[in-house]
């Protein structure tokens, strides 16, 4: 009898060993790894502002109805000089859903600069925003002190002034640029624009058609406009290509036979299966590089993650409306209603 409860008592010691040794450190590792701040605590009032409505108060309309404009420049000295001013500007996505956006030259994207292959630029920025601001030139060989990293490579731009960069565009490829301060909510609202070196001479693969297409989300909640900022919990609900939302993106115009070129920029926070239907393409250039023939993927969907670029080409042989989007369903819609968000169609003819 002794031994029989004996018997049971080491059991239960055993049992519990178990327990302890298996469940514990999941337990604690369940809780290490919890999101402890999804939102803010209410304690973190850097957090709590960044994560307040943007101030639509005095914003003015935007007057250009289109992003990613071709930003003309002047010529001095053999230099290219282009001006940037970043400002709050209230920026139609669709019809009907206005959001308040910190913008280059008051459209979303910022204006398109190109250049070519070693061309020298300079590109003034003035900072029409209510907070300091820097630009960041992604995947530009520039000189260190024209990187655009607070209070690492250069002062913040505080509102009011005007801070020139200065380098020699190179090399060839597409690349973009962006706010590089409070990049969490300044670039999620509007502050990015494309950037391309064309090769001296032009593209080899001589594209008829060439499009840049930068993919962003959008938060909207009851006329708002709010960072979306997806690692809070603060998802996105509109979606857009060059700044519209479906039905409101631009389509591709071609004919049968044409070369077309399009190059994604993944410009928010969200990864974004692209997905054109009716015909195969090959990715030509990834982050600005072209990939050698031998090596190019022929596929159907490219996903985008944050801050990459895939240029990919195809020659449509046969005339129809064929769509490109976005394959996570949720973002191709508009505050949850289908069709909207990352949708344009490519009209061959
Ligand atoms: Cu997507």
């Amino acid at each position: 009898m002794e031994n029989t409860n004996k018997k049971i008592i080491i059991g239960f010691i055993v049992l519990f060993g178990i327990i302890l040794t298996f469940m514990v450190p999941k337990i604690v590792k369940k809780s290490n790894n919890a999101p402890a701040l999804l939102t803010t605590t209410g304690a973190n009032l850097a957090g709590e502002k960044a994560m307040e409505a943007i101030s639509d108060t005095g914003v003015p309309m935007a007057t250009e109805d289109s992003g990613l404009q071709e930003l003309p420049f002047k010529m001095e000295n053999g230099t290219k000089v282009f001006n940037l001013t970043a400002a709050p500007v209230r920026w139609s996505i669709l019809k009907d859903t206005v959001v308040t956006a910190w913008a280059y030259n008051g459209m979303v994207p910022g204006p398109l600069i190109r250049a070519t292959n070693g061309d020298k630029v300079k590109i003034l920025i003035k900072n029409n925003l209510m907070e300091p601001t820097t630009i960041h030139w992604h995947g530009i060989q520039v000189p260190n002190n024209m990187d655009g990293i607070p209070d690492e490579t250069q002062d913040p731009i505080q509102p009011g002034e005007t801070f020139t960069y200065e380098f020699v565009a190179k090399p060839a490829g597409t690349y973009w640029y962006h706010s590089h301060f409070d990049s969490d909510k300044q670039i999620s609202v509007g502050l990015s624009g494309a950037f391309i070196i064309d090769p001296v001479g032009g593209l080899a693969s001589k594209p008829d058609v060439d499009k840049v297409f930068m993919l962003n989300e959008w938060r909207v909640i009851d006329g708002q406009t709010y960072a979306a900022m997806p690692a809070t919990g603060m998802d996105g609900n509109f979606f857009t290509i060059n700044g519209k939302a479906f039905p409101n993106t631009e389509n591709v115009m071609a004919k049968v036979g044409q070369k077309i070129r399009l190059r994604f920029i993944g410009s928010g926070q969200m990864i974004h299966p692209m997905h054109l239907h009716g015909f195969p393409f090959k990715i030509v250039a990834t982050d600005g590089n072209d990939v050698p023939e031998s090596a190019q993927w022929t596929k159907d969907v490219v996903s985008v993650a944050p801050g990459e670029r895939y240029d990919i080409e195809f020659t449509p042989d046969r005339p129809g409306k064929w769509m490109l989007h976005c394959h996570i369903p949720h973002h191709t819609t508009n505050d949850h209603e289908e069709p909207g968000g990352l949708m344009m169609m490519i009209n061959v003819i």
